[in-house]
């Protein structure tokens, strides 16, 4: 198995993030996909490969075109105002509908664009955002070129994007241009196994009325932590993707044998339709040590996660998503690849 990665993600840097009302240095930092590359050449799984630019068509595939230049343009309209700290949305328009109109002003885009403030923007968040994006791009090449599984080691994540709002660190939706990519490369049906920490609510709403994206989730009940406004498991989907959403909370404090069962459970489901390829939104901020997460797993359970994935039967992709323990992250994102490899 190989893995795409570049340096770019490294200019998304010096962001901080609001955290019981205090601006603190940000979790989501540039350590995290150094390591995730150094364990994974230690590992011996596969070589380390840099993507190709395959230009923005990929990602409009999914993005909204106004978003992207939103994305591409944000920084520049903001430091023009004489501002030296990231850029952070401050107003929301949660309630009134989508309004018509996207503001003028860059601190209204910035809340016109956003799904919380979870998002800052620095001189070079497009620049990573759009490498990360295509990492997951080259690797789902790979794997229609006949891979049986490829790893993209993507920063910024990009779950909780939709297809034109930023949130919870994530501005592109890596693992969801990688689905588009698949499907416009001839797979009939494809899979999302999200098992990150928190519910993968952008994938979920860009796939939400599409019967041929089976998305399904592992994470925290919403009821008590982010992303809170989804992830229940009553929402199903709408239109031609009813019944092609599984979600499957799970309470703080989960360790792993409940966490394998509802892991089970998603690959049966999966499996139950006849998906051609899965794209695995591979977060590991469900381990015990994580600093903004409240799951028990140990390390060594992600050897077993990976093991049980290898039952989807498929070309599987792994596109990294969250995991703040930095210690540990390269260790338990390819503890999943090994336990996979190994079957
Ligand atoms: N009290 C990903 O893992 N804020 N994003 C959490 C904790 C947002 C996580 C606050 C967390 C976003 C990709
Ligand atoms: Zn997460």
């Amino acid at each position: 198995m190989d893995a795409w990665f570049t340096a770019h993600h490294a200019a998304h840097h010096g962001h901080g993030e609001l955290i019981g009302g205090r601006l603190v240095s940000g979790f989501e930092l540039p350590v995290r996909a150094d390591s995730v590359r150094s364990a994974f050449i230690a590992s011996g799984l596969g070589a380390v490969q840099a993507p190709n630019d395959t230009g923005l068509a990929p990602i409009l595939a999914v993005h909204d075109a106004r978003y992207v230049d939103f994305l591409q343009g944000a920084w520049v309209r903001w430091a023009a105002l004489g501002h030296t700290h990231p850029a952070l949305g401050m107003v929301w328009h949660a309630g009134l509908g989508t309004p018509q109109t996207e503001p003028r002003h860059i601190e209204g885009a910035l809340g016109y664009w956003s799904l919380d403030a979870g998002c800052a923007i620095v001189a070079g968040t497009w620049q990573a955002a759009y490498w990360s994006a295509q990492c997951a791009i080259s690797a789902a090449q790979a794997l229609l070129a006949g891979a049986p599984s490829a790893f993209a080691i993507c920063r910024p994540p990009g779950h909780h994007a939709t297809a034109r709002a930023m949130g919870g660190y994530c501005y592109l939706n890596n693992a969801a241009i990688a689905v588009q990519l698949l499907r416009a490369g001839g797979v009939p049906r494809v899979g999302v196994v999200d098992i990150d920490y928190h519910h993968g609510n952008g994938t979920q709403a860009i796939f939400w009325q599409r019967g041929d994206v089976f998305v399904t989730s592992l994470h925290a009940d919403p009821h008590d932590d982010y992303p809170y406004l989804s992830g229940h498991a009553d929402e199903v989907g709408e239109g031609a993707g009813a019944g092609f959403n599984l979600n499957l909370p799970l309470p703080a404090g989960t360790t792993a044998p409940a966490y394998l069962a509802a892991l089970d459970v998603a690959i049966d489901a999966t499996l139950a339709q006849g998906c051609g390829a899965v794209v695995v939104s591979l977060g590991v901020d469900t381990f015990a040590l994580d600093p903004i997460s409240k799951f028990r797993l140990a390390s060594a359970d992600y050897l077993a996660i990976g093991a049980r994935l290898r039952r989807l039967g498929v070309p599987v992709l792994f596109v990294f998503e969250g995991g703040y323990a930095t210690d540990e992250v390269g260790l338990n994102a390819v503890n999943v690849l090994l336990g996979f490899d190994r079957g």
